[in-house]
């Protein structure tokens, strides 16, 4: 079996390492990983409880730490427990941030178990709440099941920019209260849901003086856009084409700058207002149209 403690700091806090504490003197853990391994063979009858305590304990100055209580009870070697087809290993399941089919089993969402009990082949299937939003402690994900299948479906909506990434544990267990666990990675993906957006602390004026040559600056402009990767974040800029004095100045893509492309005389008009337009680099996830966000 294998005991998790979340620590949510961050930095040297949150290094957990975990021990064993009244060891019965049968059983190891691994400090890293809090995995419990036998240690020797057992000699008790069947039906004897072993009790322990699992304590994780992270590296924050002062430390702090959680204990757990065990117990492991020792059943007849004929008694096997439920195994996923596949042999329990780890499965990984891709989805986009903005995929929304909740009806549907994820892809590589489907999981099946044999009990290992001759006589009776019922599986009861649970998926674990964890104590952070990734490994699942808000429901993102969902278990549903139907004979000695699983089903992982989608609970709640994903955001690539809130997490990335979740960790799901599926547990299975048969008529004889014995259990096996899988581990499901889910990564989420970026699609370009964010558009870019103004400063608009920044104030959006910028001076030239009159008879200044062609090429002269004017300002910059600068716009975020807060997806989570490029080009999705990655932002140009253009004049708007309907803006009436766009002839007269130019603006660099990337940068933002904006230059003079002619010499300007204040006594023929002192103010002239353009429309900038930002726009990230790859086809939008807002409009299906193949065209960036604007
Ligand atoms: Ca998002
Ligand atoms: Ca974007
Ligand atoms: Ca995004």
């Amino acid at each position: 079996m294998r005991i998790s403690a979340t620590d949510i700091d961050d930095g040297n806090n949150s290094r957990v390492a975990y021990s064993l504490e009244r060891n019965p003197g049968y059983f190891r853990i691994d400090s890293n990983n809090g995995v419990i391994f036998l240690d020797k063979p057992i000699d008790m009858d069947p039906g004897h409880k072993f009790t322990m305590t699992g304590r994780a304990e992270d590296s924050g100055t002062p430390p702090r730490m959680t204990e757990i209580e065990l117990e492991v009870l020792v059943v007849e070697s004929h008694k096997k427990a439920p195994t996923f087809v596949d042999g329990g290993a780890t499965w990984d399941i891709t989805l986009p941030e903005n995929y929304s089919n909740y009806t549907a089993a994820l892809p590589n969402g489907v999981f099946k178990a044999v009990s290992n009990v001759p006589e009776d082949s019922e599986v009861i299937f649970t998926l674990v709440s964890g104590a952070t939003e990734q490994t699942n402690k808000l429901g993102t994900f969902i278990l549903e099941t139907k004979g000695d299948t699983a089903f992982i479906k989608l609970g709640s909506a994903l955001d690539y920019e809130t997490i990335n990434e979740y960790t799901l544990t599926l547990g299975v267990r048969n008529k004889h209260k014995l259990a096996a666990e899988t581990s499901i990675n889910v990564f989420v993906t970026d699609v370009n849901d964010h558009i870019p957006s103004f400063n608009f602390k920044e104030v959006p004026e910028g001076i030239v003086l009159e008879n200044e040559p062609p090429g002269t600056p004017v300002m910059q402009v600068r716009a975020i856009d807060i997806d989570g990767t490029s080009a999705n974040n990655i932002v140009s800029y253009k004049l708007d084409e309907n803006s009436k004095h766009r002839d007269l100045f130019q603006i660099d893509k990337d940068t933002g700058n904006i230059t003079t492309l002619r010499e300007f005389d204040r006594e023929e008009n002192n103010r002239y207002q353009i429309k900038v337009i930002a726009y990230d680099n790859s086809p939008s996830a807002l409009k299906n149209n193949g065209e960036p966000n604007t």
